[in-house]
């Protein structure tokens, strides 16, 4: 496969002058992101002829920068690894020391921050404005050893992209895990356009689409669902830097989006601006939303309430979707059809999904059991971790999802919950628990601690820490959150503290973390 063969690029080959990308009041063409993302290829290539799968870190705000930059690495041959821009300084260090990337490119607003973390693992950086920029047959950087910035240097006459092969990785996405430090979640190409492909079959996306983008561009959920899908049909993405309701209604009017997604908690807010408002106003937006024929809820389950109250809303059901970064999107409500709340429908096309019982047979319909799925959708390892990847799969290539389910006859699949307590979502962002254990037990007044997810309306589960403290005594919870900050991205601060004499524990000194989900239930 050649880079003119890249199935991302085909619809924008085939209509250059249509509109890709709205961000604020610009309007970027096919045409122009692939112009752009073609100077950020020779750019990164810098003479070479194929970056041979070398690991760019993104670091760069929703926006153009980062779309052309995605394409840009895509087609040099290297693989893309974004990371949030919401990282403290020591996770962005531990996150790039083990993606062990070739270059990390910036952006103005991440760059301080971004530069010092690429300077401290020994990394090159480089500005993806700059990489967007340069005449791109003359623009080459070679690495400064005294900044480790890349200088300006003019370079032969360009030699054609490279031709990379589906089976070449493509991306690198971070994931909490188990066992306490993020995973990269490895998917190449063709994993990519599986994926792609099953959403816009099921969800029927075509070049007349609009999509309002508003998640972050570090999950699937905003890049694989919410971005790629629809460039790959040449429908339009609006990009907003971040979430915020009140832009989002104001969008649903002015720029008439066929197609929202969203993570529960975004709903949640939506509906709280929609009830703020005076019913004169309410009635106007909920005219407003009556452009999208498809709005998306995923990442997270999503409450009743929620369910019944946007339906109220927006005039329409909400589709429910089920999916994880290892392996995209997997179950989903139908296109048509009754969309029942609480259940997250059946397997998206070319997906398998089976529920594994607890003796390990195949579970019955109305049997419980654990998600496990196959396809070519489905990643292919994690990055430099073979003994975990190996654990994630049976020997028959079934991914294990650590998801418990339930099928219903009507209505397909019911999500049930975790087999793991100590993975937490909270506002659609996955979080290890012995992660944050293992940051709070360097507090010089913490002597033990376990954290748990306890279920909140907004958040779909908060992070709660119970601690039990040294003779200094007991830190007051914003100050411990600070510190917390200092070290983790901020959802992965507690947001609920309690101070114990000791953890329950098992007569194996093993903590019992239901029976402290349930302390933090009773607690007033
Ligand atoms: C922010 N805060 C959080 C939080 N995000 N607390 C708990 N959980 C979170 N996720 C804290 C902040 O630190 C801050 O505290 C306070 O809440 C308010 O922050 P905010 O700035 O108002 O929040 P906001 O930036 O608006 O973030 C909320 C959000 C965001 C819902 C927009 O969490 C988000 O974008 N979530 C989407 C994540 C996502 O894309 N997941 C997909 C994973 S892929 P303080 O003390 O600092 O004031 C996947 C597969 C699949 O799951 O199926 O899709
Ligand atoms: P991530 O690792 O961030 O990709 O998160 C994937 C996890 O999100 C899954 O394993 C589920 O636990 C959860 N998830 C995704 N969609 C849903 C949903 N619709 N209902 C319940 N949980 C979900």
């Amino acid at each position: 496969m050649s880079d003119s063969d890249l199935p991302l690029l085909g619809a924008a080959r085939s209509d250059p002058g249509r509109t890709a990308l709205v961000v604020g009041e610009e309007e970027y063409s096919y045409g122009e992101l692939l112009a752009a993302s073609e100077r950020v290829a020779r750019f990164l290539l810098r003479g070479r002829t194929d970056l041979e799968e070398a690991r760019v870190v993104l670091l760069v705000p929703p926006g153009i920068a980062y779309v052309a930059a995605q394409w840009g690495i895509w087609r040099a041959g290297g693989v893309v690894i974004p990371l949030a821009l919401a990282h403290p300084f020591p996770e962005l260090v531990s996150l790039i020391i083990d993606a062990d990337p070739e270059v990390v490119l910036l952006h103005s607003g991440t760059e301080e921050k971004g530069m010092a973390a690429a300077q401290a693992c020994g990394v090159p950086w480089a500005r993806a404005e700059d990489a967007l920029r340069g005449p791109w047959s003359a623009l080459d950087r070679v690495p400064d050893p005294e900044t480790n910035g890349y200088h300006l240097h003019i370079s032969a006459p360009a030699p054609p992209l490279p031709a990379v092969d589906e089976s070449r990785r493509a991306h690198i996405i971070y994931t909490s895990g188990t066992t306490g430090r993020p995973k990269g979640v490895v998917t190449t190409h063709a994993n990519t356009r599986h994926q792609v492909e099953s959403i816009a079959k099921a969800w029927e996306i075509r070049p007349g689409d609009t999509v309002l983008n508003a998640l972050p561009l570090h999950h699937v959920h905003g890049i694989v669902n919410a971005l790629l899908c629809p460039l790959w049909y040449g429908a339009r993405v609006e990009i907003l830097p971040r979430f915020d309701p009140d832009e989002v209604w104001k969008r649903f009017e002015l720029l008439r989006p066929t197609i929202f997604m969203g993570v529960p908690t975004m709903y949640v807010r939506l509906i709280r601006a929609w009830e703020e408002a005076s019913p004169e106003r309410r009635r106007e937006l909920s005219d407003r939303a009556q452009w999208l024929h498809l709005t998306i809820s995923g990442s997270a389950a999503l409450p009743g309430h929620v369910h019944k109250r946007w339906a109220e809303v927006a005039r329409h059901a909400i589709l429910e979707r089920y999916g994880l970064t290892e392996t995209g999107m997997v179950l989903t409500n139908p296109l048509y059809g009754r969309r029942a709340e609480g259940f997250v429908g059946r397997p998206f096309p070319g997906v398998k999904v089976r529920l594994r019982g607890d003796g390990g047979h195949e579970a019955l319909p109305g049997e419980e059991g654990s998600i496990e799925v196959r396809g070519p959708g489905v990643f292919s390892e994690y990055w430099r971790r073979p003994e975990e990847t190996a654990a994630a799969f049976d020997k028959h290539g079934w991914f294990r999802t650590g998801d418990r389910a339930v099928l219903h006859p009507e209505h397909g699949y019911r999500i049930l919950g975790r087999e793991s307590v100590d993975i937490i979502k909270t506002g659609g962002e996955k979080v290890s628990a012995l992660e944050i254990e293992d940051v709070l037990r360097r507090h010089p007044c913490i002597e033990d601690c376990a954290v748990v997810g306890i279920p909140d309306d907004e958040w779909g589960e908060q992070v709660s820490a119970a601690l039990v403290c040294t003779p200094e005594g007991a830190v007051p919870a914003p100050e411990l959150r600070a510190w917390v900050k200092r070290y983790l991205a901020g959802y992965k601060a507690p947001a609920r503290i309690m101070v114990l004499e000791a953890l329950p524990r098992n007569s194996m000194g093993k903590v019992l973390k239901t029976e402290l989900r349930d302390l933090f239930l009773r607690a007033p």
